[in-house]
Protein backbone atom coordinates (compact mmCIF):
# COMPACT_ATOMS: atom_id res chain seq x y z
CA UNK A 1 0.00 0.00 0.00
CA UNK A 2 1.58 3.22 -1.33
CA UNK A 3 2.09 5.97 1.59
CA UNK A 4 -0.43 8.65 0.91
CA UNK A 5 0.07 10.15 3.66
CA UNK A 6 3.52 11.27 3.25
CA UNK A 7 3.16 11.05 -0.80
CA UNK A 8 0.32 13.52 -0.86
CA UNK A 9 1.64 15.74 2.22
CA UNK A 10 5.18 15.76 0.04
CA UNK A 11 3.24 17.11 -3.07
CA UNK A 12 1.15 19.94 -1.35
CA UNK A 13 2.78 21.25 1.55
CA UNK A 14 1.40 24.29 1.57
CA UNK A 15 -2.23 22.56 1.18
CA UNK A 16 -4.79 22.49 4.33
CA UNK A 17 -4.99 19.56 5.92
CA UNK A 18 -8.40 17.95 7.01
CA UNK A 19 -8.50 18.19 10.78
CA UNK A 20 -10.95 19.20 13.86
CA UNK A 21 -9.24 23.07 13.27
CA UNK A 22 -10.39 22.66 9.44
CA UNK A 23 -13.69 21.12 9.40
CA UNK A 24 -15.29 24.45 9.54
CA UNK A 25 -13.25 25.81 6.30
CA UNK A 26 -14.82 22.99 4.59
CA UNK A 27 -16.75 23.76 1.27
CA UNK A 28 -20.19 24.26 2.59
CA UNK A 29 -22.04 21.69 0.81
CA UNK A 30 -20.24 18.95 2.68
CA UNK A 31 -21.85 17.22 5.36
CA UNK A 32 -19.87 16.92 8.54
CA UNK A 33 -20.57 15.27 11.98
CA UNK A 34 -23.83 16.79 13.35
CA UNK A 35 -22.99 15.86 17.16
CA UNK A 36 -19.75 17.31 19.44
CA UNK A 37 -17.12 14.82 18.59
CA UNK A 38 -15.11 15.65 21.89
CA UNK A 39 -18.06 14.52 23.71
CA UNK A 40 -18.00 10.97 22.41
CA UNK A 41 -16.38 8.16 24.14
CA UNK A 42 -15.50 4.69 22.70
CA UNK A 43 -17.71 1.85 22.98
CA UNK A 44 -16.27 0.19 19.50
CA UNK A 45 -12.99 -1.48 18.58
CA UNK A 46 -12.75 -2.08 14.90
CA UNK A 47 -10.14 -4.77 13.29
CA UNK A 48 -9.34 -3.72 9.76
CA UNK A 49 -9.56 -0.65 8.56
CA UNK A 50 -9.75 -0.49 4.70
CA UNK A 51 -12.39 1.24 2.89
CA UNK A 52 -15.05 -0.78 3.19
CA UNK A 53 -15.99 -0.50 7.08
CA UNK A 54 -15.27 3.34 6.84
CA UNK A 55 -18.01 3.41 4.36
CA UNK A 56 -20.33 1.14 6.04
CA UNK A 57 -20.00 0.71 9.72
CA UNK A 58 -18.71 4.25 10.26
CA UNK A 59 -22.03 5.83 8.22
CA UNK A 60 -24.62 3.69 10.27
CA UNK A 61 -22.68 5.02 13.55
CA UNK A 62 -22.14 7.92 12.80
CA UNK A 63 -25.89 8.55 11.99
CA UNK A 64 -26.24 6.89 15.60
CA UNK A 65 -24.07 9.55 17.23
CA UNK A 66 -26.06 12.01 15.72
CA UNK A 67 -29.12 11.40 17.67
CA UNK A 68 -27.54 11.50 21.21
CA UNK A 69 -26.11 8.60 22.16
CA UNK A 70 -22.35 9.25 22.63
CA UNK A 71 -21.08 6.34 24.12
CA UNK A 72 -20.45 4.42 20.93
CA UNK A 73 -17.42 5.94 19.36
CA UNK A 74 -15.00 3.42 17.14
CA UNK A 75 -11.75 2.57 17.88
CA UNK A 76 -10.07 1.72 14.52
CA UNK A 77 -7.78 -1.37 14.57
CA UNK A 78 -5.17 -1.71 11.51
CA UNK A 79 -3.81 -5.71 11.49
CA UNK A 80 -1.97 -5.58 8.85
CA UNK A 81 -0.16 -2.78 7.96
CA UNK A 82 0.13 0.89 9.61
CA UNK A 83 -0.19 2.75 6.48
CA UNK A 84 -4.15 3.59 6.88
CA UNK A 85 -3.67 4.81 10.56
CA UNK A 86 -0.52 7.07 9.87
CA UNK A 87 -2.90 8.86 7.35
CA UNK A 88 -6.11 9.30 9.34
CA UNK A 89 -3.72 10.18 12.76
CA UNK A 90 -2.67 13.80 11.35
CA UNK A 91 -6.58 14.39 10.51
CA UNK A 92 -8.08 13.43 13.85
CA UNK A 93 -9.11 10.59 11.75
CA UNK A 94 -11.91 12.33 10.41
CA UNK A 95 -11.59 11.74 6.69
CA UNK A 96 -14.32 12.18 3.93
CA UNK A 97 -16.84 9.60 1.97
CA UNK A 98 -17.04 10.69 -1.37
CA UNK A 99 -20.98 8.81 -2.30
CA UNK A 100 -21.18 8.24 -6.49
CA UNK A 101 -24.10 8.94 -7.64
CA UNK A 102 -25.25 8.83 -11.24
CA UNK A 103 -24.85 12.33 -11.63
CA UNK A 104 -23.98 13.73 -8.78
CA UNK A 105 -21.38 13.37 -6.38
CA UNK A 106 -22.38 14.07 -2.23
CA UNK A 107 -19.74 14.71 0.56
CA UNK A 108 -19.55 13.62 3.65
CA UNK A 109 -16.93 14.10 6.61
CA UNK A 110 -16.93 11.57 9.09
CA UNK A 111 -16.32 11.46 12.58
CA UNK A 112 -17.24 8.26 14.04
CA UNK A 113 -14.18 6.68 14.21
CA UNK A 114 -12.38 8.58 17.48
CA UNK A 115 -8.76 6.77 17.26
CA UNK A 116 -6.61 4.88 14.61
CA UNK A 117 -4.20 2.04 15.81
CA UNK A 118 -2.19 -1.09 14.23
CA UNK A 119 -1.04 -3.93 15.86
CA UNK A 120 2.30 -3.97 14.21
CA UNK A 121 3.73 -1.02 16.47
CA UNK A 122 0.99 -0.84 18.96
CA UNK A 123 -0.13 -4.75 20.06
CA UNK A 124 0.07 -4.05 23.69
CA UNK A 125 -2.06 -0.58 23.67
CA UNK A 126 -4.67 -2.36 21.55
CA UNK A 127 -4.92 -5.23 23.23
CA UNK A 128 -5.34 -3.02 26.61
CA UNK A 129 -8.17 -1.12 25.03
CA UNK A 130 -9.98 -4.44 24.45
CA UNK A 131 -10.09 -5.36 28.27
CA UNK A 132 -11.76 -2.28 28.59
CA UNK A 133 -15.14 -2.64 29.77
CA UNK A 134 -16.64 0.26 28.23
CA UNK A 135 -15.95 -1.59 24.77
CA UNK A 136 -18.87 -3.58 24.49
CA UNK A 137 -18.46 -4.45 20.68
CA UNK A 138 -15.54 -5.91 18.50
CA UNK A 139 -16.44 -5.68 15.11
CA UNK A 140 -14.26 -7.17 12.03
CA UNK A 141 -13.43 -6.71 8.03
CA UNK A 142 -10.44 -8.23 7.64
CA UNK A 143 -11.39 -9.72 4.52
CA UNK A 144 -12.17 -13.87 4.26
CA UNK A 145 -8.66 -14.44 4.43
CA UNK A 146 -7.90 -12.87 7.84
CA UNK A 147 -9.76 -15.39 9.63
CA UNK A 148 -6.91 -17.85 8.83
CA UNK A 149 -9.69 -20.48 7.47
CA UNK A 150 -9.66 -23.33 5.65
CA UNK A 151 -12.01 -22.26 2.61
CA UNK A 152 -13.32 -24.79 1.69
CA UNK A 153 -14.97 -26.10 5.26
CA UNK A 154 -14.85 -22.90 7.09
CA UNK A 155 -12.24 -24.13 10.05
CA UNK A 156 -9.70 -23.18 11.29
CA UNK A 157 -6.33 -23.49 9.54
CA UNK A 158 -4.47 -25.17 11.94
CA UNK A 159 -0.98 -24.92 9.73
CA UNK A 160 -1.51 -21.45 9.01
CA UNK A 161 1.65 -20.17 10.17
CA UNK A 162 0.32 -17.22 12.00
CA UNK A 163 -1.79 -19.49 13.52
CA UNK A 164 1.29 -21.83 14.71
CA UNK A 165 3.11 -18.56 15.50
CA UNK A 166 0.86 -17.52 17.94
CA UNK A 167 -0.32 -20.71 19.58
CA UNK A 168 3.61 -20.99 20.29
CA UNK A 169 3.60 -17.40 22.22
CA UNK A 170 -0.48 -16.58 22.67
CA UNK A 171 0.09 -13.55 24.82
CA UNK A 172 1.52 -12.05 21.69
CA UNK A 173 -0.98 -12.69 18.90
CA UNK A 174 -0.84 -11.47 15.65
CA UNK A 175 -3.42 -13.41 13.81
CA UNK A 176 -7.18 -12.17 13.96
CA UNK A 177 -8.12 -15.08 16.12
CA UNK A 178 -5.01 -15.13 18.48
CA UNK A 179 -5.92 -11.47 18.97
CA UNK A 180 -9.67 -12.26 19.69
CA UNK A 181 -8.76 -15.21 21.86
CA UNK A 182 -6.34 -13.48 23.93
CA UNK A 183 -8.48 -10.39 24.30
CA UNK A 184 -11.17 -12.45 25.77
CA UNK A 185 -8.51 -13.56 28.24
CA UNK A 186 -7.36 -10.43 29.57
CA UNK A 187 -11.44 -9.30 30.08
CA UNK A 188 -11.90 -12.71 31.91
CA UNK A 189 -9.00 -12.63 34.13
CA UNK A 190 -9.82 -8.56 34.80
CA UNK A 191 -13.28 -10.25 36.24
CA UNK A 192 -14.86 -7.92 32.51
CA UNK A 193 -17.82 -9.69 30.88
CA UNK A 194 -17.05 -10.56 27.09
CA UNK A 195 -17.87 -8.05 24.40
CA UNK A 196 -20.13 -9.27 21.46
CA UNK A 197 -18.12 -10.35 18.58
CA UNK A 198 -19.61 -9.01 15.34
CA UNK A 199 -18.17 -9.90 12.18
CA UNK A 200 -18.62 -7.65 8.63
CA UNK A 201 -16.82 -10.44 5.95
CA UNK A 202 -18.61 -11.77 3.48
CA UNK A 203 -18.70 -15.54 4.75
CA UNK A 204 -21.68 -17.68 4.88
CA UNK A 205 -23.02 -17.67 8.40
CA UNK A 206 -20.22 -15.45 9.04
CA UNK A 207 -20.75 -15.47 12.82
CA UNK A 208 -21.06 -18.76 13.47
CA UNK A 209 -18.21 -19.65 11.50
CA UNK A 210 -15.56 -17.87 13.12
CA UNK A 211 -17.05 -18.54 16.76
CA UNK A 212 -15.92 -21.71 15.57
CA UNK A 213 -12.49 -20.52 14.46
CA UNK A 214 -11.97 -18.83 17.49
CA UNK A 215 -12.75 -21.61 19.91
CA UNK A 216 -11.21 -24.02 18.11
CA UNK A 217 -7.78 -21.67 18.25
CA UNK A 218 -8.72 -21.55 21.76
CA UNK A 219 -8.78 -25.37 22.48
CA UNK A 220 -5.53 -25.54 21.10
CA UNK A 221 -3.95 -23.31 23.16
CA UNK A 222 -6.09 -22.90 26.43
CA UNK A 223 -9.68 -25.65 26.49
CA UNK A 224 -10.94 -23.40 29.80
CA UNK A 225 -10.34 -20.03 27.36
CA UNK A 226 -12.46 -22.19 24.53
CA UNK A 227 -15.16 -23.11 26.95
CA UNK A 228 -15.88 -19.75 28.24
CA UNK A 229 -15.79 -18.89 24.68
CA UNK A 230 -18.28 -20.96 23.68
CA UNK A 231 -20.25 -20.66 26.45
CA UNK A 232 -20.30 -16.90 27.06
CA UNK A 233 -19.09 -14.92 23.56
CA UNK A 234 -22.02 -13.90 21.19
CA UNK A 235 -21.36 -13.58 18.14
CA UNK A 236 -23.96 -12.67 15.96
CA UNK A 237 -24.02 -13.51 12.16
CA UNK A 238 -24.90 -10.11 9.51
CA UNK A 239 -24.77 -9.39 6.18
CA UNK A 240 -23.54 -6.21 5.15
CA UNK A 241 -23.62 -4.56 1.60
CA UNK A 242 -21.98 -1.66 0.05
CA UNK A 243 -19.75 -1.15 -3.36
CA UNK A 244 -16.56 0.29 -1.96
CA UNK A 245 -13.88 0.28 -4.83
CA UNK A 246 -9.85 0.83 -3.14
CA UNK A 247 -9.19 5.08 -3.17
CA UNK A 248 -7.39 6.00 -6.15
CA UNK A 249 -5.29 8.86 -6.12
CA UNK A 250 -8.09 10.44 -8.69
CA UNK A 251 -10.44 10.17 -5.83
CA UNK A 252 -7.94 12.30 -3.51
CA UNK A 253 -7.74 15.03 -6.53
CA UNK A 254 -11.68 15.01 -6.42
CA UNK A 255 -12.31 15.53 -2.91
CA UNK A 256 -9.31 18.33 -2.32
CA UNK A 257 -11.15 20.10 -5.25
CA UNK A 258 -14.61 19.63 -3.71
CA UNK A 259 -13.66 20.28 -0.03
CA UNK A 260 -11.06 22.53 -0.47
CA UNK A 261 -9.00 20.36 2.54
CA UNK A 262 -5.90 17.83 1.56
CA UNK A 263 -7.77 14.02 2.61
CA UNK A 264 -4.88 11.39 2.61
CA UNK A 265 -7.29 8.69 2.53
CA UNK A 266 -10.92 9.33 1.59
CA UNK A 267 -13.28 6.64 0.94
CA UNK A 268 -15.79 6.74 -2.29
CA UNK A 269 -18.58 4.46 -2.10
CA UNK A 270 -22.14 4.01 -4.29
CA UNK A 271 -25.22 5.41 -2.14
CA UNK A 272 -26.59 2.02 -1.68
CA UNK A 273 -26.07 0.09 1.56
CA UNK A 274 -27.56 -2.33 3.42
CA UNK A 275 -26.96 -3.89 6.63
CA UNK A 276 -29.29 -6.87 8.30
CA UNK A 277 -28.01 -7.98 12.00
CA UNK A 278 -28.78 -11.15 14.42
CA UNK A 279 -30.05 -8.75 17.19
CA UNK A 280 -27.73 -10.67 20.11
CA UNK A 281 -25.55 -8.20 22.05
CA UNK A 282 -26.03 -8.36 25.58
CA UNK A 283 -23.71 -5.96 26.62
CA UNK A 284 -25.41 -3.78 24.22
CA UNK A 285 -25.41 -2.14 20.96
CA UNK A 286 -25.60 1.11 19.25
CA UNK A 287 -29.74 1.96 18.16
CA UNK A 288 -28.30 1.07 14.20
CA UNK A 289 -31.85 0.69 13.11
CA UNK A 290 -32.07 4.38 13.28
CA UNK A 291 -30.11 4.26 10.89
CA UNK A 292 -32.03 1.78 8.60
CA UNK A 293 -30.25 -1.40 10.28
CA UNK A 294 -32.32 -4.33 9.75
CA UNK A 295 -32.45 -6.00 12.96
CA UNK A 296 -33.51 -9.66 12.57
CA UNK A 297 -33.60 -13.28 14.56
CA UNK A 298 -31.90 -15.28 11.34
CA UNK A 299 -29.69 -13.54 8.83
CA UNK A 300 -29.00 -16.47 6.87
CA UNK A 301 -31.48 -16.27 4.08
CA UNK A 302 -30.41 -12.28 3.72
CA UNK A 303 -26.60 -13.54 3.70
CA UNK A 304 -27.30 -16.05 0.57
CA UNK A 305 -29.07 -14.00 -0.70
CA UNK A 306 -26.15 -11.35 -1.36
CA UNK A 307 -23.25 -13.47 -1.00
CA UNK A 308 -24.79 -15.64 -3.87
CA UNK A 309 -26.37 -13.14 -6.38
CA UNK A 310 -24.27 -9.85 -5.76
CA UNK A 311 -20.88 -11.55 -4.54
CA UNK A 312 -21.16 -14.59 -6.85
CA UNK A 313 -22.27 -12.14 -9.74
CA UNK A 314 -19.11 -10.10 -9.03
CA UNK A 315 -16.93 -13.36 -9.10
CA UNK A 316 -18.18 -14.26 -12.66
CA UNK A 317 -17.72 -10.47 -14.08
CA UNK A 318 -14.19 -9.96 -12.22
CA UNK A 319 -12.91 -13.51 -14.25
CA UNK A 320 -13.92 -13.04 -17.30
CA UNK A 321 -13.41 -9.52 -17.51
CA UNK A 322 -9.86 -9.52 -16.40
CA UNK A 323 -9.15 -12.00 -19.39
CA UNK A 324 -10.92 -9.52 -21.84
CA UNK A 325 -8.82 -7.01 -20.40
CA UNK A 326 -12.31 -5.15 -19.44
CA UNK A 327 -10.94 -2.71 -16.25
CA UNK A 328 -13.80 -2.23 -14.41
CA UNK A 329 -17.63 -4.04 -13.23
CA UNK A 330 -19.27 -1.11 -15.08
CA UNK A 331 -17.00 -1.59 -18.12
CA UNK A 332 -17.80 -5.30 -17.82
CA UNK A 333 -22.06 -4.13 -17.77
CA UNK A 334 -21.22 -2.54 -21.65
CA UNK A 335 -20.13 -5.47 -22.48
CA UNK A 336 -22.60 -6.84 -25.36
CA UNK A 337 -22.79 -10.59 -23.56
CA UNK A 338 -21.39 -9.95 -19.69
CA UNK A 339 -24.73 -8.95 -18.66
CA UNK A 340 -26.61 -11.84 -20.33
CA UNK A 341 -24.66 -14.28 -18.71
CA UNK A 342 -24.99 -12.48 -15.36
CA UNK A 343 -29.09 -12.69 -16.07
CA UNK A 344 -28.81 -16.76 -16.67
CA UNK A 345 -26.60 -16.78 -13.61
CA UNK A 346 -29.13 -15.56 -11.22
CA UNK A 347 -31.98 -17.22 -13.15
CA UNK A 348 -30.82 -20.41 -13.76
CA UNK A 349 -28.14 -20.78 -11.08
CA UNK A 350 -28.31 -19.26 -7.65
CA UNK A 351 -32.02 -17.81 -7.12
CA UNK A 352 -33.01 -21.31 -7.09
CA UNK A 353 -30.90 -22.11 -4.31
CA UNK A 354 -32.43 -19.33 -2.44
CA UNK A 355 -34.85 -19.84 0.35
CA UNK A 356 -38.01 -16.86 0.58
CA UNK A 357 -36.20 -14.01 1.94
CA UNK A 358 -38.25 -11.81 4.63
CA UNK A 359 -39.21 -8.62 2.85
CA UNK A 360 -37.69 -9.00 -0.34
CA UNK A 361 -38.97 -9.45 -3.83
CA UNK A 362 -35.73 -11.56 -5.23
CA UNK A 363 -36.07 -10.25 -8.63
CA UNK A 364 -36.50 -6.62 -7.61
CA UNK A 365 -33.07 -7.48 -5.95
CA UNK A 366 -31.48 -8.62 -8.75
CA UNK A 367 -32.56 -5.75 -11.03
CA UNK A 368 -31.20 -2.91 -8.86
CA UNK A 369 -27.63 -5.13 -8.70
CA UNK A 370 -27.53 -4.83 -12.21
CA UNK A 371 -28.30 -0.87 -12.35
CA UNK A 372 -25.76 -0.85 -9.21
CA UNK A 373 -23.08 -2.77 -11.03
CA UNK A 374 -24.23 -0.14 -14.13
CA UNK A 375 -23.54 2.99 -11.75
CA UNK A 376 -20.73 4.51 -14.01
CA UNK A 377 -19.08 7.03 -11.15
CA UNK A 378 -17.80 3.96 -9.30
CA UNK A 379 -15.00 2.16 -10.91
CA UNK A 380 -14.36 -0.82 -8.88
CA UNK A 381 -11.95 -2.77 -10.76
CA UNK A 382 -12.13 -6.21 -11.53
CA UNK A 383 -8.31 -6.62 -10.77
CA UNK A 384 -9.47 -6.05 -7.51
CA UNK A 385 -12.43 -8.40 -6.78
CA UNK A 386 -10.27 -11.09 -8.48
CA UNK A 387 -8.32 -11.05 -5.08
CA UNK A 388 -8.45 -14.38 -3.29
CA UNK A 389 -10.30 -16.57 -5.29
CA UNK A 390 -9.37 -19.61 -3.63
CA UNK A 391 -11.38 -17.80 -0.65
CA UNK A 392 -14.17 -16.13 -2.21
CA UNK A 393 -15.02 -19.51 -5.00
CA UNK A 394 -16.18 -21.30 -2.11
CA UNK A 395 -18.98 -19.80 -0.83
CA UNK A 396 -20.42 -17.32 -3.45
CA UNK A 397 -20.24 -20.55 -6.12
CA UNK A 398 -18.90 -23.87 -5.25
CA UNK A 399 -21.90 -23.99 -2.35
CA UNK A 400 -24.79 -23.42 -4.44
CA UNK A 401 -23.67 -25.57 -7.18
CA UNK A 402 -23.05 -28.53 -4.77
CA UNK A 403 -26.81 -27.85 -3.52
CA UNK A 404 -27.72 -27.57 -7.36
CA UNK A 405 -26.74 -31.26 -7.76
CA UNK A 406 -28.08 -32.50 -3.88
CA UNK A 407 -31.33 -31.14 -5.33
CA UNK A 408 -31.12 -33.36 -8.75
CA UNK A 409 -29.90 -30.06 -11.18
CA UNK A 410 -27.16 -29.38 -13.14
CA UNK A 411 -25.61 -25.71 -12.16
CA UNK A 412 -25.27 -23.77 -16.05
CA UNK A 413 -23.07 -20.75 -15.61
CA UNK A 414 -21.10 -21.77 -12.48
CA UNK A 415 -18.99 -23.40 -14.69
CA UNK A 416 -18.56 -21.12 -16.77
CA UNK A 417 -17.32 -18.84 -13.94
CA UNK A 418 -14.85 -21.40 -12.39
CA UNK A 419 -12.99 -21.95 -15.74
CA UNK A 420 -12.42 -18.46 -16.29
CA UNK A 421 -11.14 -18.11 -12.72
CA UNK A 422 -8.82 -21.10 -13.71
CA UNK A 423 -8.10 -19.51 -16.88
CA UNK A 424 -6.89 -16.25 -14.67
CA UNK A 425 -4.80 -18.08 -12.58
CA UNK A 426 -2.32 -18.39 -16.28
CA UNK A 427 -1.58 -14.63 -15.53
CA UNK A 428 -1.77 -13.28 -18.70
CA UNK A 429 -4.94 -11.83 -20.58
CA UNK A 430 -5.79 -12.10 -24.23
CA UNK A 431 -3.93 -9.76 -25.38
CA UNK A 432 -0.71 -10.51 -23.19
CA UNK A 433 -0.30 -7.94 -20.91
CA UNK A 434 0.34 -9.55 -17.11
CA UNK A 435 -0.85 -8.94 -14.09
CA UNK A 436 -0.26 -10.92 -10.40
CA UNK A 437 -2.82 -12.88 -8.92
CA UNK A 438 -3.41 -12.06 -5.76
CA UNK A 439 -4.35 -14.77 -3.34
CA UNK A 440 -2.84 -16.61 0.09
CA UNK A 441 -2.81 -19.66 -2.07
CA UNK A 442 -1.34 -17.75 -4.91
CA UNK A 443 1.76 -19.85 -4.85
CA UNK A 444 0.57 -22.87 -5.02
CA UNK A 445 -2.41 -22.09 -7.55
CA UNK A 446 -0.18 -20.40 -10.18
CA UNK A 447 2.16 -22.53 -9.80
CA UNK A 448 -0.27 -25.35 -10.99
CA UNK A 449 -1.04 -23.30 -13.56
CA UNK A 450 2.52 -22.41 -14.93
CA UNK A 451 2.83 -27.06 -15.09
CA UNK A 452 0.05 -27.24 -16.96
CA UNK A 453 -0.22 -24.57 -19.27
CA UNK A 454 -2.93 -24.73 -22.25
CA UNK A 455 -3.83 -28.30 -21.04
CA UNK A 456 -7.36 -27.50 -20.06
CA UNK A 457 -7.85 -31.36 -18.62
CA UNK A 458 -4.81 -31.00 -17.07
CA UNK A 459 -4.99 -27.99 -15.10
CA UNK A 460 -8.96 -28.28 -14.05
CA UNK A 461 -7.85 -31.69 -12.97
CA UNK A 462 -5.28 -30.77 -11.01
CA UNK A 463 -7.10 -27.35 -9.55
CA UNK A 464 -9.88 -29.58 -8.45
CA UNK A 465 -7.49 -32.19 -6.40
CA UNK A 466 -7.29 -28.77 -4.04
CA UNK A 467 -9.14 -29.74 -1.53
CA UNK A 468 -8.77 -26.89 0.54
CA UNK A 469 -11.48 -24.83 -2.59
CA UNK A 470 -12.86 -27.73 -4.01
CA UNK A 471 -15.24 -30.35 -1.96
CA UNK A 472 -14.86 -33.74 -2.94
CA UNK A 473 -18.54 -34.44 -3.37
CA UNK A 474 -18.65 -31.65 -6.02
CA UNK A 475 -15.53 -32.11 -7.97
CA UNK A 476 -17.09 -36.43 -8.34
CA UNK A 477 -19.89 -34.96 -9.94
CA UNK A 478 -18.85 -36.04 -13.54
CA UNK A 479 -21.22 -33.11 -15.01
CA UNK A 480 -19.60 -30.37 -13.50
CA UNK A 481 -15.79 -31.31 -13.75
CA UNK A 482 -17.16 -32.08 -17.61
CA UNK A 483 -18.73 -28.57 -17.72
CA UNK A 484 -15.28 -26.79 -16.35
CA UNK A 485 -13.10 -28.34 -18.86
CA UNK A 486 -15.23 -27.78 -21.84
CA UNK A 487 -15.19 -23.91 -20.77
CA UNK A 488 -11.76 -23.91 -19.82
CA UNK A 489 -10.69 -25.49 -23.05
CA UNK A 490 -12.70 -22.63 -24.99
CA UNK A 491 -11.91 -19.43 -22.94
CA UNK A 492 -8.25 -20.53 -23.53
CA UNK A 493 -8.25 -21.61 -27.79
CA UNK A 494 -10.80 -18.94 -28.64
CA UNK A 495 -11.41 -16.52 -25.71
CA UNK A 496 -14.04 -15.25 -23.60
CA UNK A 497 -16.00 -13.30 -26.47
CA UNK A 498 -16.32 -15.82 -28.31
CA UNK A 499 -17.02 -18.60 -25.59
CA UNK A 500 -20.09 -16.07 -24.14
CA UNK A 501 -21.39 -16.42 -27.89
CA UNK A 502 -21.28 -20.16 -28.24
CA UNK A 503 -22.80 -20.30 -24.35
CA UNK A 504 -25.52 -17.70 -24.95
CA UNK A 505 -26.50 -19.87 -28.33
CA UNK A 506 -27.25 -22.70 -25.99
CA UNK A 507 -30.74 -22.60 -24.08
C1 LIG B 1 -16.61 -7.76 -3.93
C2 LIG B 1 -17.11 -7.18 -2.61
O1 LIG B 1 -14.27 -7.53 -3.84
C3 LIG B 1 -15.21 -8.33 -3.84
O2 LIG B 1 -15.04 -9.53 -3.79
O3 LIG B 1 -17.49 -8.73 -4.40
O4 LIG B 1 -16.16 -6.39 -2.01
C4 LIG B 1 -18.42 -6.40 -2.80
O5 LIG B 1 -18.20 -5.22 -3.53
C5 LIG B 1 -19.07 -6.05 -1.46
O6 LIG B 1 -19.28 -7.23 -0.75
C6 LIG B 1 -20.36 -5.29 -1.67
O7 LIG B 1 -21.06 -5.21 -0.49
Amino acid sequence: MPDANTALLAARPSQTRLSTVTLDRLAPDVERPAYDRAAVTPGIVHIGLGAFCRAHLATYTDDVLATGDKSWGIVGVDPLSPAIRDALKPQDCLYTLLVREENRDRLRVMGSFLDAMATADQLDEVLALMAKPEIRIVTLTVTEKGYCQDAATGALDEAHPLIRADLADPAKPRSVPGLLAEAIRRRRAAGVAPFTVLVCDNLAQNGIKVRGIVVRYAELCDPDLAAYIAGQVGFPCTMVDRITPATQDSDRATVEEATGCVDAWPVVSEPFKQWVIEDRFPLGRPAWEMAGAIMVDDVHPFELMKLRCLNGAHSLLAYLSVIAGIETIAGAMADPQLPAVVQRLWVEDLIPTLPPVPGTDIPAYTAALEARFRNPGIRHRTIQISSDGSQKLPPRLLEPARELFAAGKAPRVIPLAVAAWMRFLLQKDEAGTAYAVADPMAGQLTGIAGAHGTDAGALAAALFAVEDIFDPELVAEDAFRSAVVRHLDSLMRVGVARTLTAFLATP
